[in-house]
């Protein structure tokens, strides 16, 4: 095939034969055939280690192989033969580094030893450990306030890190902890919990087995979470109900075939998914919800009526929830007219997915960023949790909410003490185990800290995994506030953006990755990590680290901890050694939940942590599960005229987030090209525009800022009216820093408010070659 850029509908299920092909292809590429193969067999294995792609659980069922194309794709690119040592950083000046793309960044291959910026040359040149020790140290003592640094951390990093990292932190005095999840499910951390009292999902992976019926409401789950089609397989199989909620018809929610189940492969066949496809208007979610709630009322008072059985779960209501009647005369107020004005749906359609829903006795909702990602995504979760209380789906097999997180540990990482707003409950166990007195003030979640950062009051940046410059919005403002700091670190494995905009001093340092072997003086170590479903299991690496040079992500810590608190009465090198004494350490902070760590976690294959809407136990301010209200029905606020359209950034199959695995998205027909913008053809003829031409974007805001985009390839595309999408994180220059979700801080980087006009410069039409 050519490598200029192709457009070529893809209209196959979804999975097969391609993710087989795709599998094998990548390993090849990065030269890990054998290797990847081998690592492969004990990848999501009770003996293994824990894919490093996504946080979808294991299943419970014996399996010979328990991984997908992603996670492959995932593990090759982590295993691969190519390196990058003192003499690639000798050849590239840091200026000519940034020049090159996110993709050629990627495939320089994995990072071996430890790197210090020097400003006179412009390179980054080998430094020691302890160097990179004493520099951080230097760094960190000679702030004015602790909370002048910055702590990000990437959800990867295990239980064991993330846990000693934030009492590092906070021994040394600040609460700044930007996260991942910030970005990403903190509607879901922070929202949540005002419902059913806990930020967590509530379902387990039995209940897909006994579930009724399944939404799944924007995730795109043939490419982020590819092993979660199996039991959406299985379920249609059953005869489940699936309800797909999404702006674009993504290929694996409509046709899929297991690329494991060779009989289907081998002849063509295939499972449709959605029984219902609701192809929502970008932020429609709020009005789509009402309307299946207003649904549920109108069924409810016909079967009253009727004198017929009840449709909502009128008992459930009463015991166990608060503010059903503020709900319902919220929903009764909402007119049709203008649900089906905002989510872009059918009356009829919603009606017919509330029927099924009325229908289900036991209904699991999962989710995604194109929920979380709203101006108002947490109340937007809310109503998720609404609709599901109006039935009684928690606390029963088969029921319950499904937030699909993203890093296969970012819940776990917010479990075990990375937390900006942490409880007194949890400071008080800190001060108790460990004998010091940590800070009690909330510190900066991402978007404060870039904030801090522009405002100049920021000085250091520690970044644990990542890619935080590339992941965060307003891209030029951030690059420039970034590279006025004093210190960046990141410690990560590959080499990225992150590292290329750096302050006065920087250091890249690099660590042994989950899939290989840490090594310390008791032996071989493992960690442990929290998946979606809060089962906690263990991950052992079976790989020989890519270099003698690399340095676990706990030694890192401990050590940083050391430089700079010598005084500390904290045993930092105890931990290094044995990572039993980390979890004991989680244990006494964490009695409710890790109680007896170490022999549990060797007793079986991993423990669930408790999850009191299960048993019904709600830890809210009412006591009860709260029905909460939205502010009509526009989940983000409505700004500029007629011409307005709505931008999501989303991923394409061949990334995870800001890692470029190759310019193409199979299931969306792109190839070599990711600046593109998916379009209604309506509103491309109203603009002008025809397939291939190129367009310039521009944010429509009220700050005066202005945020401009050139040259996007324009692709018709099955959206709604009124809504776009293209790639991230190419499209973050046009996220403004200040549009997120009030209630968590979330940016809303699914609906961007832009206008689109053909290139005022570029040739037009001549980019997309025939395909
Ligand atoms: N291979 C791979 N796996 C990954 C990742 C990856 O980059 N690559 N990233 C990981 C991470 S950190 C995360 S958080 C997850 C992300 O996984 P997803 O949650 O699937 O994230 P996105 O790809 O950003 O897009 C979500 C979906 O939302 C839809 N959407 C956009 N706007 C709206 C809207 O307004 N309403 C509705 N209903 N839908 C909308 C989009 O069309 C898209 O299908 O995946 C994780 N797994
Ligand atoms: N516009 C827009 N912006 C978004 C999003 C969006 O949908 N649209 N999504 C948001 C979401 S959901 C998320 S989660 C963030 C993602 O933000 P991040 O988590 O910051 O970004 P990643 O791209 O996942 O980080 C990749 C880097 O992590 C490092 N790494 C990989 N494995 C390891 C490891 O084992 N240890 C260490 N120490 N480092 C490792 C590698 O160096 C790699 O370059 O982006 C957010 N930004
Ligand atoms: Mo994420």
């Amino acid at each position: 095939m050519s490598d200029k850029p192709q457009y070529k509908p893809y209209t196959h299920p979804a999975g097969g034969w391609g993710a087989a092909n795709a599998t094998a292809r990548v390993l090849m590429e990065q030269s890990v055939l054998a290797k990847g193969s081998r690592a492969l067999l004990a990848m999501n294995h009770p003996d293994g280690f824990k894919c490093p792609s996504c946080a979808w659980p294991d299943p419970d069922r014996e399996k010979t192989l328990e991984f997908c194309e992603n996670g492959a794709k995932a593990l090759a690119f982590e295993a691969t033969k190519r390196h990058i040592g003192a003499e690639f950083f000798a050849a590239h000046t840091v200026t000519e580094l940034m020049a090159r793309s996110d993709h050629w960044l990627e495939e320089q291959g994995r990072l071996t030893h430890p790197m210090r910026y020097d400003a006179a040359t412009d390179h980054y040149v080998p430094c020691t450990w302890d160097e990179a020790y004493a520099l951080i140290g230097q760094h960190l003592q000679a702030l004015d306030s602790p909370d002048q640094a910055e702590f990000y951390t990437s959800g990867r990093t295990s239980n064991e890190a993330a846990f000693l990292y934030s009492v590092f932190v906070r021994a040394y005095g600040t609460n700044n902890f930007p996260d991942c999840s910030n970005m990403c499910h903190e509607p879901t951390s922070r929202g949540l919990p005002l419902s059913i009292g806990i930020g967590k999902g509530t379902v387990r992976m039995e209940d897909f087995g006994k579930t009724e019926a399944i939404f799944i409401i924007g995730q795109n789950t043939g490419t982020n979470s590819p092993r979660m089609m199996t039991e959406l397989v299985h379920a249609r199989k059953r005869g489940t109900p699936i309800v797909a909620v999404n702006p674009m018809p993504e290929r694996a929610l409509i046709r899929f075939t297991e690329p494991q189940d060779p009989i289907k492969m081998a002849t063509f066949g295939s499972t449709p998914i959605a029984s219902e496809f609701c192809h929502v208007r970008i932020g429609g979610d709020a009005a789509f919800l009402k309307g299946v709630m207003k649904t549920l009322f109108e069924l409810d008072a016909e079967a009253a009526a009727r004198g017929e059985p009840a449709v909502l779960d009128h008992a459930f209501i009463a015991e166990h929830t608060f503010g059903f009647e503020a709900l319902k005369a919220d929903i009764e107020a909402t007119q049709w007219a203008d649900i089906v004005a905002v989510s872009g749906l059918a009356e009829e359609q919603i009606r017919r997915v509330g029927a099924i829903y009325a229908a289900s006795s036991a209904t699991i909702i999962c989710f995604g960023m194109g929920v979380t990602q709203h101006q108002q995504g947490s109340r937007v979760i809310h109503q998720i949790a609404n609709l599901l209380m109006l039935r009684g789906n928690f606390g029963k097999p088969g029921a319950g909410i499904c937030p699909v997180r993203g890093h296969s540990n970012v819940q776990g990482d917010r479990t075990v003490g990375i937390d900006e707003k942490p409880s007194p409950v949890y400071l008080d166990r800190l001060q108790e185990v460990f004998g010091f007195n940590p800070p009690r003030e909330h510190g900066h979640h991402v978007v404060e800290s870039v904030q801090a950062m522009i405002d100049g009051t920021a000085k250091v940046f520690i970044g644990m995994g990542g890619n935080f410059i590339h992941a965060i919005p307003d891209t030029p403002v951030a690059y420039a506030a970034m590279s006025r700091l004093n210190l960046t670190v990141g410690i990560a494995t590959k080499l990225n953006r992150g590292h290329l905009v750096h302050g006065r001093d920087a250091l890249i340092l690099p660590v042994i990755a989950r899939s290989e072997i840490d090594h310390q003086k008791t032996g071989p170590q493992f960690v442990t990590i929290e998946d979606a479903m809060s089962n906690v299991t263990a991950s052992r690496g079976v790989l020989h680290p890519a270099s003698p040079d690399l340095r676990s992500e706990i030694e890192i810590v401990c050590r940083m901890a050391r430089a700079t608190l010598p005084d500390s009465s904290i045993a930092w090198e105890s931990f290094i050694d044995d990572y039993d004494l980390i979890r004991d350490r989680i244990a006494q902070v964490y009695p409710d939940l890790y109680a007896g760590f170490n022999t549990r976690i060797r007793a079986t294959k991993g423990f669930a942590l408790p999850v009191p809407p299960r048993e019904r136990r709600w830890n809210t301010l009412t006591g009860r599960a709260n029905f909460l209200l939205i502010d009509g029905l526009d989940e983000d606020t409505p700004i500029g005229g007629p011409d307005m359209l709505r931008l999501s950034t989303i991923r394409s199959h061949d990334q995870y987030n800001t890692t470029i695995y190759t310019n193409n998205d199979r299931y969306r027909g792109v190839y070599n090209t990711r600046t593109v913008i998916f379009m209604n053809e309506e509103d491309m003829r109203e603009r002008n525009l025809s397939e291939g031409m190129l367009a310039d974007l521009e944010t429509i805001s009220d700050d005066g800022v202005e945020r401009r985009l050139s040259g996007f390839m324009v692709l018709p595309y099955p959206m709604p009216r009124g809504s776009i999408a293209g790639y991230y994180p190419e499209l973050n220059p046009l996220l403004p820093l200040s549009h997120f979700d009030q209630i968590s801080g979330t940016p809303a980087a699914k609906s961007i408010p832009v206008r689109v006009h053909a290139a005022a410069t570029a040739p037009q039409a001549e980019a997309l070659q025939p395909a």
